[in-house]
């Protein structure tokens, strides 16, 4: 059984989670749960960066204690997840005493090998993206992230000698093409290891400055610089290098960030892991924004949408549907209502919807509401069942390769020709001329795909996966219960065989998963 060890950002808590927050965790959430579909040891961790200049900045300007405001979001965060359906098996805040234990070994490790000295540095500071710009990393003389005014700093500093991996990084980079994808991605951290020498990493702030954050363990005059604490709560949560758990899961860790935050993933991370002797992670994936009329959805823009009124507003597992199908992972997207209504109706109310509410009713009349026996097939049942099988095998392909719009276009390749396999098949005039044994091949066979649509959607719709399988009179307990072991690797087989559907099992008449909305009257929290 392979461990899958996936990450999602730990957030800032200098304002209250928003929809881009919640995209990246509630897809977290869906990759694990395929991982675990797909025969994986699976768990996704997330948590909270609490330490820096922006931390302190945020509280001053709330008017309370930067502990007070610490310890208020990073509950947000973390009450946020359950109700999103998103399970991470570990939330780290960085200000934990494990956290803070995991940071100070590591500085300590790699101080001994010789990898951090003490110099002089003067740079342009950003407060919001907490970090040094150089001259010409600035757009017009402002930060290139924020556009706001940056400072000249100069102190002196311990540093990082990022610049002794840059090659070694660069080589591992061209020799995975799938180490940073989608491959957009790879290239913009290629080109940040191209041509020039990196600067090696700052990773103090002297204490005269600022004093939240973890003290260096080798100078009580400075703390860590933020992100050099933030990136080893991936390690926090696996207890720390050495331990049984980061042993078996860290050679398989994958991280899952915006592109906002590559540089730090892509460069300076691998760079900390080849100083401390450690292996790269798997895979860096990275999406794209979310956007509001056309620009970053941001908590310093304004502009933000609430997840949890918007998931409450249309349904929990039509809005993860939406952010999954709506982004193609790596490009940007808009957030529409009305996008989301139109998602809802044609995807969700017209295609699946309608092929359960049918095909239920339709078992329920001529069939006494049971699974019927299926006779010998036809050449119409071989072309489904081929179909069936091609579009379950893509979505897994494209699902594992973080391609999620590409998988559910797929899947819904085959939840249309079902429903044009019923007008084509027509049920009712089998039952009209008394032929049992074509009207059962034809409804089993609808179900039986049906059955493979509900399961391979668990990950996305977890909740409208179970209530899909209850109404196929599918035994759910273990799916309840979310039980791992019991639900682990039962994917792969469903894109082979038909046949599992048990014939005699009483289905749901009604159906009623998603009944349309009505543009006039959905009035929206994110107009
Ligand atoms: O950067 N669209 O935290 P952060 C899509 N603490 N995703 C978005 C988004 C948008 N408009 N806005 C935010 C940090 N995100 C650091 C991370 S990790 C060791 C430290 C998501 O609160 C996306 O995942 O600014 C992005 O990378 C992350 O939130 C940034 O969150």
């Amino acid at each position: 059984m392979t461990p899958y060890y996936l990450t999602a950002p730990i957030y800032y808590v200098n304002a209250k989670p928003h929809l881009g927050h919640a995209y990246t965790t509630i897809v977290a959430d869906a990759m694990t749960r395929f991982a675990l579909l797909m025969g994986r040891d699976a768990m996704f961790i997330t948590g909270t960066d609490e330490h820096g200049d922006k931390i302190v900045k945020a509280a001053e300007k709330a008017g309370t204690s930067v502990e007070e405001l610490t310890d208020r979001v990073s509950g947000e965060f973390r009450a946020l997840w359950p109700e999103l359906r998103a399970r991470p098996a570990r939330f780290v805040r960085t200000t934990s005493p494990e956290h803070k234990a995991v940071v100070r070994a590591f500085l300590q490790k790699i101080y001994d090998a010789g990898d951090i000295y003490f110099g002089e540095y003067g740079g342009y500071y950003c407060y919001g993206c907490e970090r040094f710009y150089t001259e010409k990393e600035l757009e017009k003389g402002v930060c290139p992230q924020h556009l706001t005014p940056t400072e000249y700093i100069s102190e002196k500093n311990y540093f990082f000698r990022m610049s002794k991996y840059q090659e070694r990084l660069k080589k591992h980079i061209l020799d995975n093409p799938d180490f940073i994808r989608p491959a957009r991605y790879r290239a913009e951290a290629l080109a940040l290891l191209e041509g020039e020498v990196l600067d090696d990493l700052c990773i103090s702030r002297p204490k005269t400055r600022l004093s939240w954050g973890i003290d260096l363990p080798f100078d009580s005059e400075y703390v860590c610089y933020v992100w050099f604490d933030a990136l080893l709560a991936y390690f926090t949560a696996l207890e720390g290098p050495g331990s049984e758990l980061f042993n078996r899961f860290w050679p398989q860790a994958e991280h899952l960030v915006a592109k906002d935050i590559l540089k730090p993933h892509a460069v300076f991370w691998p760079t900390m892991l080849m100083a401390a002797g450690l292996p790269f992670y798997r895979h860096l994936n990275v999406h794209g924004y979310w956007l509001s009329r056309s620009t970053k959805m941001s908590k310093s823009i304004g502009n933000v949408v609430s997840p949890l009124e918007t998931a409450l507003q249309y349904g929990l597992d039509a809005f993860r549907y939406f952010l999954l199908r709506e982004m193609q992972f790596g490009s940007d997207a808009d957030f529409s209502e009305e996008a989301l209504i139109a998602r809802f109706n044609a995807d969700l109310a017209n295609d699946l919807g309608n092929l359960f509410s049918r095909v239920l009713s339709m078992t329920e009349k001529f069939c006494s509401g049971q699974v019927p026996a299926p006779g010998p097939d036809r050449d119409m049942e071989r072309e489904v069942k081929g179909l069936a099988q091609d579009s379950l095998v893509n979505f897994q392909n494209f699902f594992g390769r973080v391609q999620f719009s590409l998988a559910l276009e797929k899947l819904w390749e085959l939840v249309r020709a079902l429903n044009k396999y019923v007008d084509k098949a027509a049920p009712w005039a089998l039952a009209r001329a008394g032929d049992k044994e074509t009207l059962g091949t034809v409804l089993y066979t609808l179900l039986e795909c049906m059955r493979k649509i509900a399961l391979h959607l668990w990950p996305v719709m977890p909740d409208k996966s179970v209530q899909m399988l209850t109404q196929l009179g599918c035994d759910c307990t273990v799916f309840a219960h979310e039980d791992a072991a019991a639900i682990r690797g039962i994917l792969p087989a469903e894109s082979e065989g038909f046949g599992t559907l048990d014939t005699g099992r009483k289905v749901a008449g009604v159906s009623n998963l998603f009944p349309r909305i009505d543009v006039k009257s959905a009035v929206g929290p994110c107009a």
